[in-house]
Formats: structure tokens, sequence, C-alpha cells
């Protein structure tokens, strides 16, 4: 039977657009991004051409095969272990110099390549005009120019890789030449590495091992004569330096580069750039050293205005959407416990969380235009100086950038960072970047107690955020994790429009992923909250104050007849009616604060409230606080429930809920609760990646850590705010 699937595999540089081509031939939606080392995990998806099922594998970024961050290895290890059938080495046409390094050392692991040739776009801009067929006649290997963000190009690209697979490689095998001298020696090395069967190229292998490869040592360490060898590499190696003068691999990698330089000018026609330098033009602004760090400040300052202001009028919306559900459950279903827990604990735990979608969006559509254009990976370069006195480099701040979205994939970027302890300082640091599911808390506390300042406040909220990463770093730099940062050269990848699909695209994946939470997780602890706040039923306490309620009502039926008998005038009635309203409005709410006090939660409220007092919260933000552990946006479907449960007589929405001065909820409470949420525990997600990426000890330690700092600072910031608000 023929086989009817081939695998390829997308290899390139970082930022080149290999996700970008991977989601145009699959259909998938992987995280596309303008800056370097965006994708950290191999990812597969399929697609079907001509009969064929084609399994394609996205995988990180790679410069080189040689050196060995993470991204190298499993780009190496993907080529000599899953053996795929091809290779679509994805190249960015503006940059040819510098990506056909790596295809001149996948020619070298004598990997089948097909080069994608994409940003064609871009080229084209920069006054480049590149001869395909010359390309590929002189790298022996077919070469198909695409627009990845068009589309533009996948077809011929599925064909290519269809053809070249019914054809089988009829293209001749081409090698990188490097001079005599060296050429000898590869040859002689060669020859001894021949005399066993390896499963790896001969070739390739020498040259490797020359270099002072240490996979490629241990790849040879079980064969018979691997003493042989490793003799013969050594004796090679010092004989080249001393005949070059210089160490091998930069000789080995200049000889690449005259290669390819070679190739470059027969194929290449370079007109006078057309927009050549916007990007440099751009640049002189963003990046220049007086308003580099104001400019950035300003730009999260309107996001996050923007994301307040303008998620305001679609709330309200979804606010009186709420409210109407509400009422009609209210009406239709008869007064009782089934009621109680679908407009309590349901309606008023998922809607009081589900309004805050828009803002969601908008902060999430401000974040991707920021990814996209270019401009996040500058922010990195700005605080390049400011990572490294912290002994890390500028390349760790794009995982802190990436937790103001979610901090669990932000901790799994830190796998492009070479260093293990660069890599467990900048987890570490990540909770403190306020990720979005923190931001209803904000929204709902600025909002509410802040109405006027809410933009300013929630930035200071998370640029209080940044600091203590900083600091923490600082201190964790000089303690547990002592170190130095690695010289490191930023990439500025340059400034691209984003298309509006992609923006839709992310913007839609974040709206269903935060609905999918919101029938998930958000739902199921919405109900158990409710269970929890509802019993056991202290029915004692409930006979107490109705029997009180009884007896009010009896006083006012005496006085009201009372005064009707001596007729007294309608205002003096209006009066009483008014003030017996209030004492049954106010001895029912109390009622309902009182039993919720032997409840189950009402008990673990006031367990940890003697920790939290001193903050300012009540019991309600503590039982928040503990339940918020789950997911960050329970901390506030929790108070939704807890406020609905104890206060559902008014038909006030949380926000004027809890502005109520019964609940004691002052403006310095509000920001301390506020940056409390923001620094404590991270989510039981974020726990659980830091256990994964770093170990179960420093998970532990982290959650330690936060709560610790959380309690400190809240406690500070109230006293101080107290004194001022
Ligand atoms: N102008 C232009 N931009 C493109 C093209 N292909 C991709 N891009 C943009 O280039 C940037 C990088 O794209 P990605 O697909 O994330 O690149 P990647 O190679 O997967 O990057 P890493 O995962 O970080 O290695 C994004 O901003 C894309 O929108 C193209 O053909 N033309
Ligand atoms: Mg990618």
């Amino acid at each position: 039977m023929t086989k009817k699937s081939i695998t390829i595999g997308l290899v390139g540089n970082p930022n080149c657009g290999k996700t970008t081509l991977f989601n145009a031939l699959t259909g998938a939606r992987q995280k596309v991004a303008n800056w370097a080392g965006v994708t950290v995990e191999r990812r597969e998806g399929f697609f079907h051409h001509k009969g064929y099922t084609i399994k394609v594998v996205d995988l990180p970024g790679a410069y080189s095969l040689t050196s060995f961050s993470m991204e190298e290895l499993i780009t190496r290890n993907f080529i000599l272990l899953d053996k795929p059938d091809f290779i679509v080495n994805v190249v960015d046409a503006g940059n040819l110099e510098r990506n056909l390094y790596l295809t001149t050392q996948l020619i070298e692991i004598e990997a089948p390549v097909i080069i994608a040739l994409n940003m064609i776009d871009e080229a084209y801009d920069k006054g480049l005009t590149i001869n395909t067929e010359k390309l590929s006649e002189l790298f022996s290997m077919p070469v198909v120019p695409t627009v990845g963000i068009k589309n533009i190009g996948i077809e011929q690209l599925k064909h290519t890789i269809v053809d070249s697979y019914e054809k089988q490689s009829t293209h001749r095998k081409i090698v990188i030449p490097y001079g005599n001298d060296i050429e000898q020696a590869i040859h002689s090395l060669q020859t001894i590495i021949e005399k066993n069967t390896v499963a790896y190229p001969s070739r390739w292998l020498a040259i490797s091992l020359i270099e002072g490869d240490s996979d490629a040592e241990k790849k040879i360490s079980h064969l018979p004569n691997s003493d042989e060898i490793m003799k013969t590499t050594v004796s090679i190696r010092n004989k080249l330096i001393a005949t070059f003068n210089d160490d091998i691999e930069t000789v080995l990698s200049d000889m690449r580069y005259g290669f390819i330089s070679g190739a470059l000018k027969e194929a290449i026609h370079k007109k006078p750039a057309k927009r050549y330098d916007i990007t440099q033009k751009i640049d002189s602004i963003v990046l220049n050293r007086y308003i580099g760090f104001p400019l950035l400040f300003i730009m999260l300052f309107i996001l996050f205005h923007l994301t307040f202001i303008l998620g305001e009028y679609p709330k309200q919306l979804i606010e009186a959407g709420v409210g109407w559900i509400s009422n009609l459950f209210t009406s239709i279903i008869p007064d009782g416990q089934l009621q109680n827990l679908i407009v309590q604990g349901i309606i008023g735990g998922v809607g009081s969380v589900i309004v805050f979608l828009p803002n969601i969006l908008i902060l999430f559509l401000g974040i991707s235009f920021m990814e996209d254009t270019g401009y996040m990976a500058r922010s990195a370069f700005l605080m390049d100086k400011i990572m490294h006195s912290l002994g890390l480099h500028g390349k760790s701040f794009i995982p802190l950038v990436m937790g103001f979205g979610c901090n669990v994939p932000a901790i799994m970027a830190t796998r492009s960072l070479e260093n293990k302890r660069d890599r467990i300082l900048t987890v570490l640091i990540n909770p403190f970047m306020s990720c979005s599911a923190r931001l209803p808390v904000y929204i709902l506390f600025a909002g509410t107690f802040f109405p006027e300042h809410a933009g300013i406040i929630i930035l200071f909220i998370y640029a209080s955020g940044i600091v203590l990463a900083f600091i923490s770093a600082k201190l964790f730099n000089n303690t547990i994790l002592k170190g130095k940062s690695m010289p490191f050269v930023m990439e500025l990848p340059p400034y691209r429009m984003p298309t509006i699909k992609t923006m839709l695209i992310h913007m839609w994946d974040r709206a269903s992923s935060y609905l999918r939470k919101m029938g998930g997780i958000i739902l199921a602890f919405s109900i158990i909250i409710w269970v929890l706040s509802e019993y056991p039923k202290p029915y004692h306490i409930e006979q107490d104050y109705n029997n009180r309620i009884q007896q009010v009502k009896q006083e006012y039926k005496i006085s009201l007849s009372s005064l009707q008998k001596q007729h007294a005038n309608p205002q003096v009635i209006q009066e009483l009616n008014q003030k017996y309203s209030t004492i049954l409005e106010d001895l029912e709410i109390q009622k309902r604060q009182e039993m919720v006090k032997y409840t189950f939660i009402g008990k673990t409220g006031l367990l940890i409230y003697p920790l939290l007092k001193p903050l300012g919260f009540n019991w309600q933000m503590g039982v928040s606080l503990t339940t918020g552990f789950v997911a960050k946006e329970v901390v506030v479907s929790t108070m939704g429930v807890l406020y609905h449960a104890t206060d559902d007589e008014s038909n006030q929405n949380l926000s004027q809920k809890l502005k109520n001065p019964r609940y004691g909820i002052s403006k310095a409470s509000a920001l301390a609760f506020m940056i409390f949420v923001m620094i404590y525990i991270p989510c039981l997600a974020t726990v659980i990646a830091i256990a994964r990426e770093i170990g179960p000890r420093w998970a532990v330690f982290s959650i330690f850590y936060q709560v610790f700092v959380a309690w400190i600072v809240s406690f500070a910031l109230y006293h101080v705010a107290r004194l001022i608000i």
C-alpha cells in the first residue's frame, strides 16, 4: 500500500512567520506576534492535498542548529529523530543573509528542504527583487515565495510539497565548501566515523565534532572507536586553530556566510528603497532615551483608560441584560431554595463576572495591537538596561509582558531563556504581572470607589506590579539566585501593520476562552459558594429575627391605627410608613448577615477575618480572596453571590452594594484590596505551571512569598491611603 501521508516541519529563524504559515496551511489559530520567541513548544496540525494527509509541525524559532538553547535543541531533535519527509525552511525574504545561515546547516545535516521565501511583500518594499529560480538552483532545493499574512503562495507551497514527495528528491546534493584545509580535516574524520554504521550523516557529524559540539560528541560516544574519533578530533582542532589563528566555530561560520553572500549576489537585485526607513524613523522617537519611557507610560495609560471608558457602555448593556434575566427567573420560579440557587447563586455569580467581557476584549485588542505592530519588542528593549541591573536581560521582559494576558503561557515562554537561573528568576517574578483575570476586580473597585480616576488607578496597580517584580528580582538576585546576566542582543523586528483578521481572531479567542471559563469553573464555584453560604441554616437565628420582625409589624399596625383614629394629617402617616419600612428593611438585612455568619462560608470568613482586618477588609472580601485562588475572576463572582445572599432586597448592582456604608468598605480599603488581589497567590493554573517549569518547591515558595508580600504592601497602602483620602 502506498503511504498517503507526509510529515513536514516548519523550521526557521524566530519571527520569520512560521506560525503564520502553519495557521494558513492547517487553518489553526496558534499565537502569532511580532517579536522573536512567540512559539516555545512544537505544535502539530494537518491538511489534505491531492489525496495526501500532510502533518505539519510548527517549531520554535532557531538561528542555528549548533548552539544549545532549548528551541534549537527541539528543532534539531525533530530533524534527527522524527525524520520528517520535508523541512519547510521558512526564511524572511527581507533578511536573507541571516536567515539562510540556518539553511546552510540544514543542508549539512542532509535534511530534505523546501524553502518558503516568506515576507516577500516586505522584501519588495525594501527594494529587493529576488530571483527565486536562481536561488532554487544555487541551493538546489525548491523555493516558494509566500506572504503568510495574505495567504499568498500557500497553494503553491502545498503543491510543491506533494510534488517533491512524489518525485522523491531528484535534486542534486550540494555541500557548503570550506576550503582545502578544513575539507581535508572533515574528510579524514569522516573516514574514521564511517568505519561504523551511524544513524547520522557522517559529514555533519565530522563538522559538528570539529566545531566542538557536545551533543555530537554524545552521539558518537557509544561507537566502538569513539576514543579514536575523539583523539583525531582534538588533534585536528589544534592543527586548524594553529593554521587559522582563530577559533574554529568562527572560521566555519564565516565560510557559511561567504557561501550565502556569494549566492545572494547572483539571486538578489536591489533597487533604491521605497519605505525602507519607516521603522528607523519610528524607532528614533519610540526608543529615544528621553521620551521613550514617558511614551511607553502614556501608551499604557491610554490603554487602561480606554479599557475602562469604552468598556463601560457595553458593560452597562450586559448588566441590564443580567438584571432582566434575574428578574425573569424571580418571577417564573416560585420563592424558595431553587429560585435562590438560580438567581443568587448562578446569575449572581456568573452575571457579576460576565459583565466585564467588553473590558477584557478591549485590553486584549490593545495588547495584541502592541504585540503585532512590534511595539512590544521595543518595550522590552527600553527595559533592557533596567533588567540588567536586576541580573536579567531584556529578553526576560517579554515573558513578563505576556503575563499581562495570562501568567500561564508567560511562564512557558521563559523556555526561550537559555540560563536556568534566569528562567527561575523570571518565572518567580511573573505572578506580579497583572493578568487579565484580575481586571474585573480593578474595574469593579476602581469604578465604584474612584469613578473619576479609574484609568490612572488601574495603571497604578499594574505599575506597582512591575515595580514589585523588579524589587523581588533584585532581592532574589542578591540572595537565593545569585548570578549575572549574559550579554544578549535584543531582536527588534520591523514595524508591521496588523491585519484586521488577526486582531479579530485574537479577540474572538479571548472572548471564547472567557465565556468557557464562565460556563465552567466560574459557574461551578458560584454554585459551590452559594451552597456554602446557605448551609447549615441557623434556624434559631432565623426564628429570632422573624419574631422581631413580627413584633415590629405589630407595633406598626398599632401606631398606624392610633394615628388614624386621631385623624392625623397624611404627612405624619407617611413619615410613619417610611420609618417602619426602613426598620423592617434593616432587620431583614441584619437577619441575612447574621444567618450567613453561621454558614460554612461565614465561619471561614470569620476565621480569616482577624488576619485581614488590619488591611481594612470585611469578611466577604476575605472569603472572596480564599476562593479566588482557583481563578482570580472568582473573587468577583464570590462577591456577587455573597452580596446577593446578604442583600438581595434592594435591586442594586454589585457596585452599588459595595458602596453601601453598611459594609464598611472605604476608599483606602478598596485600594488595599485591589493591590492585594494583584499580588497574592498566583491562581491554581499558574502554580501548576510554575511547578511544571521549575519544580514544585519553587511553586510552594511562590505561594508563600506572594501572600506575604501582598499582606505587607496592602497593609502599608491601606494605612497611608487612610491618611490621604
Ligand atoms: N508583512 C508580512 N508580515 C508577516 C508575514 N508572515 C508573518 N508576518 C508577521 O510576522 C510576525 C511574526 O509571525 P509569526 O508567525 O509569529 O512568526 P514565527 O516565525 O512563528 O515566530 P516565533 O514563533 O517567535 O519564532 C507577525 O507579526 C506576523 O503577522 C508576511 O508574509 N508578510
Ligand atoms: Mg511561531
